[in-house]
C-alpha cells in the first residue's frame, strides 16, 4: 500500500478535545525543573535530612542473600535485551496497522481514547486497512504501510524465545536465591524508595551499592518489570486472542480484547520508560563498576564488563539495522521462521469450540468497521442489481453430493443465529448478531468424503494484489457450534460492504479468515494447489498464517 504517515501521539480528554502527548516534554522538563527546585529545598530542611539519616535508600535484605550476579544472569540480560528490541519494534508496526486504542470492545470512531492518525473520515465503506499508517524503516519492524503480516512473526515469535528466557530466569532467581534481591518483603523500601527519590532529583545522589543490594527505588523499579509488567504483557497478549476470547467468557467480558490491547500498550510504555531511565543511571552512577556486574560478573572499575557490554551493543546495532531490510528481502523465511516457533500455541488454541450465548444483543455494537477489497467486477454487480436472484452458491470437491443452491435455498436452511466478537487481526473488535446457516448443516447436506481435510471459501472480490479472495479452514472448526455462513447481520440482509449475499463466521479465528461475498466452497485435502498455496489470499499476499487463533 502507498505510504501514509500519521499523527504525534494523541489521547482524548472529554468528548471531542485531543491532547498532544508531544507537550509531555517541555511540561516534563518544566517538572523536572520545579522537581530538583523543591528536592533542593527539602534538603535544607533539618527533618528532611534526619529522614534520610534514617532511611538512606536501601532495605535490608534477608539472611542468605546472595552477593553479586551469576554467569546465567548477565546471559540472560544479554538476551532479554536483544529480544527486546525486536518485540517493541514489531509491536509497535501492530499498532501502527489499527493506529487507535479504545477501552470498549466496540472500537468506535471518535471513541478512542489514544491515536496516531487522524480522526476517522465520514465515507461508510472506509476500510481498517486504510487507516493504516507507515512507520520509518528503523522504527517499525518491518514498518512498511500494512505490514502486520511480517509484523506478527516477529512479535510473536520472538515473543516464544523471550517467554522461554523468561521462565529460565524465573526457575533460576527462585532456586538460587538471587530472588531476595527483586523481591521487596520490608515495608521500609517505601520510606527508603521517598529517600531516594528526594535525592535523585536533589541531585545528590545516593550511595551505590548494586553489587551487594540494590536501592529501594531500584528495587521497586526492577520488581514491578519482572513481577507485574512482563507478566501483564503475556496475560494482555492473549487477551487478544478470538479463540480464547470466547471460550473465556466470564474475563473477556470484563476484560475485552481493547482493554487488553490498550494494556498491552501500557506495558510497553513502561518498558520503554524502564529502559530510558535504567541506561541513563547506568551510565550516570559509576558506568564501568555497573556494567562489570551485569557483562563481567564482577564488582571493580576495569574494563572488562565495558568491554563485553559494546559486543552486546555491537551485535544489537547489527540486529536492528539488519532485521527491517532482511524482512523486505526474506518475507517466506520470516513467516516459515516465526510459524514455527508459535505455530504449536495456535494450533492448541484452535481446538476451543466455544459455546454460543456469550453477548445478547444489548451487545451489539453501534459501528462495525469495514475490511477489506471490495468486489468490482461485473458478474458481481449483475448479482448485485437483482438482489441476488441469480446468484448461486456452489458446494464441491470431495463431497459425496455436491450442490448449487440458490440464496432462497440457502435461506430454506435450518436457521443458526448468533451473536459473536469480531477480532480483525489488525486490533479492531465489534460485536454483532449473525443469522443464516450452521456449517454443520451443510457438512450434514453435502456429505464430505474422509480424505477432504481443507475447506476452501471462494469470494466474488479480488485481492489488492489481483486473485480471487481465498481462505482454507481446517476442516475440524466447520464442524464448532459456532462456525457459520452468514445471510442476516443485526436482523436484516447483509448488507454489501459486510459481505453480501453470504460470508463466513469462524470465531476461533481473526477475521481475515472470515471471507466476504462467498462464491463456492470446494472441500480438498491439502490447500497446497489452490491458490498461491499457502492456504488463502492473505497468507500468499500478505504474509499471514492459516492458523489464527491468536
Ligand atoms: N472477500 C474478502 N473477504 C474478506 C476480506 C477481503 O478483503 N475480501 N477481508 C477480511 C478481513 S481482513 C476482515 S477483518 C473481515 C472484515 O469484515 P467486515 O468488513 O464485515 O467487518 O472480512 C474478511 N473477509
Ligand atoms: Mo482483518
Amino acid at each position: 500500500m502507498p505510504a501514509q504517515y500519521g499523527v504525534a501521539p494523541r489521547v482524548r480528554i472529554g468528548q471531542g478535545k485531543w491532547f498532544n502527548l508531544l507537550w509531555l516534554l517541555p511540561i516534563g522538563f518544566a517538572l523536572a525543573l520545579i522537581a530538583i527546585a523543591v528536592a533542593k529545598g527539602l534538603r535544607d530542611l533539618p527533618a528532611v535530612e534526619s529522614f534520610i539519616r534514617t532511611y538512606p535508600g536501601m532495605s535490608e535484605l534477608p539472611a542468605g542473600a546472595p552477593v553479586g550476579f551469576p554467569a546465567w544472569l548477565a546471559w540472560q540480560h544479554v538476551l532479554n535485551a536483544f529480544l527486546m528490541i525486536f518485540l517493541i519494534r514489531a509491536g509497535v508496526t501492530i499498532l501502527a496497522d489499527h493506529p487507535r486504542l479504545y477501552w470498549t470492545r466496540h472500537s468506535t470512531p471518535g471513541r478512542d481514547w489514544f491515536r496516531i492518525q487522524k480522526p476517522v473520515p465520514t465515507d461508510p465503506l472506509y476500510t481498517a486497512k486504510q487507516d493504516s499508517i507507515t512507520l520509518p524503516d528503523g522504527v517499525g519492524l518491518p514498518g512498511r504501510r500494512h505490514s502486520i503480516g511480517l509484523a506478527r512473526w516477529w512479535h510473536l515469535g520472538v515473543d516464544t524465545l523471550w517467554l522461554v528466557n523468561g521462565i529460565v530466569f524465573y526457575v533460576l532467581i527462585f532456586s538460587t536465591g538471587q530472588w531476595m534481591r527483586l523481591v521487596p518483603i520490608h515495608w521500609d523500601v517505601i520510606p527508603n524508595a521517598i529517600s531516594v527519590a528526594i535525592q535523585y532529583a536533589s541531585l545528590d545522589w545516593p550511595a551505590e551499592s548494586g553489587w551487594t543490594n540494590y536501592n529501594s527505588l531500584q528495587l521497586i523499579a526492577y520488581f514491578i518489570t519482572v513481577f507485574i509488567a512482563a507478566p501483564l504483557a503475556l496475560i494482555t497478549g492473549l487477551g487478544m486472542s478470538p479463540a480464547l476470547s470466547t471460550r473465556f467468557r466470564r474475563i473477556s467480558s470484563i476484560f475485552s480484547i481493547q482493554v487488553a490491547r490498550s494494556l498491552h500498550f501500557l506495558v510497553l510504555c513502561w518498558f520503554v520508560a524502564f529502559i530510558v531511565v535504567h541506561v541513563a543511571l547506568v551510565v550516570t552512577t559509576g558506568a564501568l563498576r555497573n556494567l562489570n556486574h551485569m557483562y563481567a560478573a564482577r564488582d571493580d572499575e576495569s574494563w572488562v564488563g565495558f568491554g563485553f557490554f559494546a559486543i552486546s551493543l555491537v551485535v544489537m546495532i547489527v540486529g536492528w539495522v539488519a532485521a527491517t531490510p532482511f524482512t523486505y528481502r526474506h518475507p517466506r523465511i520470516v513467516q516459515r521462521v516465526g510459524f514455527a516457533l508459535i505455530g504449536p500455541a495456535q494450533r492448541l488454541f484452535e481446538h476451543i469450540d466455544s459455546k454460543p450465548g456469550q453477548y445478547t444483543d444489548k451487545d451489539i455494537s453501534p459501528y462495525f468497521w469495514h475490511n477489506g477489497n471490495y468486489p468490482d467486477t461485473e458478474e458481481f454487480q449483475r448479482l448485485q442489481a437483482d438482489d441476488f436472484a441469480a446468484y448461486r452458491l456452489t458446494i464441491g470437491g470431495l463431497v459425496e453430493n455436491p450442490v448449487t443452491l440458490s440464496l432462497a435455498e440457502v435461506r430454506a436452511l435450518p436457521y443458526h443465529e448468533q451473536i459473536t466478537q469480531h477480532f480483525c487481526i489488525q486490533g479492531w473488535s465489534g460485536v454483532a448478531k449473525w443469522g443464516g446457516v450452521s456449517m454443520r448443516t451443510i457438512l450434514d447436506l453435502v456429505q464430505p468424503k474422509p480424505e477432504a481435510k481443507w475447506v476452501v471459501f471462494y469470494s466474488y472480490a479480488v485481492g489488492p494484489e489481483g486473485g480471487l479472495y481465498y481462505d482454507a479452514q481446517a476442516i475440524e472448526q466447520m464442524s464448532y457450534k459456532l462456525t457459520m455462513l452468514a445471510y442476516d447481520m443485526n436482523g436484516e440482509p447483509v448488507s454489501f460492504g459486510h459481505g453480501a449475499p453470504l460470508r463466513l463466521r469462524n470465531e476461533t479465528q481473526l477475521g481475515f479468515k472470515m471471507v466476504k461475498w462467498i462464491k463456492g466452497i470446494e472441500f480438498v485435502e491439502q490447500f497446497a494447489d489452490v491458490g498461491g498455496g499457502l492456504g488463502g489470499y492473505n497468507n500468499d499476499h500478505e504474509f499471514f498464517g492459516y492458523r489464527q487463533s491468536i
